[in-house]
């Protein structure tokens, strides 16, 4: 007799829908079926992901220092040589596979910014239905704050392939939370208000809810929005995080023709992308750069009043700082007394300007804080 537990009756179900999901012709008579069924996996993956709880299924990393970046990438696309040398930290390289089997930070210090890297073991194809480490992998991208995906640039195309494996372990680069609203009642039935933005029918939309048990229910689009969009939204497990893109090995092709592959990627996927050589050291600054940037750092160099600014050291801080955050940052006992600074650089017009607490500032600015005398 083979007795059959609850978690196993649920992925044999996710097993027949996904078969069936991908049984079925994509076109404009089977949408509403389709997203109904993509609906139905993802509550099926709730729930069991719920069953199974998370912890303990990632590899244990403690985050460090002012940002955290994660390497993604096949195997032996170069990961574990550009940790080496982006930061102190020595991860085996070597010529095969699957050299990388756990979690290995290491520090870059790039614009007085202390970034966090995470070579991970390579990702493959499969991983989101369980196979190689995919999901201890995914739990680390997805608490880090940027992914460097790396490709090896004579094989590119791997790029997409990447990007596809990623997005099944629901996890969106380069996108932000669709504004979708649901609030949620006892009676009246589902109410879309849409406000002209392009999304599914209200048939498929009802559906969707039904499939998450809402049945009363106003939804709102703030923007335009696919079935998935909404789908995401409901399983409340997907994470949006941005990425760059790095061609690995440029040594090894001609300049024009890694030029190309470059542009046409940056085309196709919208996102930055940096050529490198990680074996010869080759634009690590410019990858530097860009992954400051992309963390939407920046450095504020502190002026004591009668004193001189300490270009060496920036205090880090985040895109969208104001004065009274950097002042939190530094002493938050002592914020509550900031009364005003003065400012030199982008983020005002005249040298030296006196700006309120409130006052957004921006990389590279030069700030004397002016507390109340006590
Ligand atoms: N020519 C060339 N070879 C490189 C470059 N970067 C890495 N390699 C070689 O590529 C192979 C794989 O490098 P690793 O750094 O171990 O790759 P990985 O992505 O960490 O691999 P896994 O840990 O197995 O996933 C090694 O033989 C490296 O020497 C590069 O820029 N140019
Ligand atoms: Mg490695």
């Amino acid at each position: 007799m083979i007795f059959m537990t609850a978690e196993n009756a649920t992925g044999s179900k996710l097993k027949e829908l996904e078969d069936e999901y991908s049984k079925t012709k994509h076109n404009k008579a089977t949408n509403k079926h389709l997203g109904i069924l993509r609906a139905k996996i993802a509550k099926l993956k709730k729930d069991l992901s719920a069953k199974k709880g998370h912890g303990g299924i990632g590899f244990s990393v403690k985050k460090s220092g002012d940002a955290t970046v994660a390497l993604v990438g096949f195997p032996n696309a170069g990961k574990s040589s550009l940790l080496g040398r982006l930061t102190q930290v020595e991860s085996k390289v070597a010529g095969y596979a699957f050299t990388t089997v756990s979690v290995i930070p290491g520090i870059l210090e790039h614009n007085g910014a202390m970034i966090q890297i995470l070579d991970l073991p390579g990702l493959i194809r499969g991983a989101h239905a369980g196979k190689g480490d995919g999901a201890k992998i995914a739990s680390v991208i997805r608490v880090s704050d940027l992914l460097l995906f790396l490709v090896d640039i004579n094989k590119a195309e791997e790029l997409y392939e990447l990007i596809n494996e990623i997005n099944l372990l629901g996890i969106r680069p380069n996108r932000q939370t669709p504004r979708i609203r649901i609030e949620r009642h006892q009676t009246g039935g589902i109410i879309v208000a849409a406000n002209n933005h392009k999304i599914p029918d209200k048939d498929t939309v009802v559906g969707i809810l039904n499939e998450f048990s809402i049945f009363n229910a106003d939804i709102y689009f703030y923007e335009d929005a696919t079935a998935d969009d909404l789908i995401d939204i409901l399983s409340g497990n997907v994470v949006y995080i941005n990425g760059v893109v790095v061609l690995n090995k440029i040594d090894t092709m001609e300049k024009n023709k890694a030029e190309k592959i470059s542009n046409e990627i940056k085309k196709k996927t919208g996102m930055d992308v940096v050529k490198i050589s990680a074996a010869y050291g080759t634009n690590l600054d410019e990858l530097g750069d860009l992954l400051f940037s992309r963390l939407r750092l920046m450095r504020i160099y502190l002026k004591p009043k009668d004193g001189i600014a300490d270009m060496e050291k920036p205090f880090i801080s985040k895109e969208g700082a104001t004065v009274m955050d950097v002042a939190k940052a530094l002493h938050s006992k002592t914020a509550k007394n900031l009364r005003y600074a003065y400012v030199d650089g982008k983020s005002v017009r005249f040298r030296n300007q006196k700006m309120g607490i409130d006052h957004v500032l921006q990389d590279k600015d030069v700030v004397t804080l002016v507390y109340r005398e006590i």
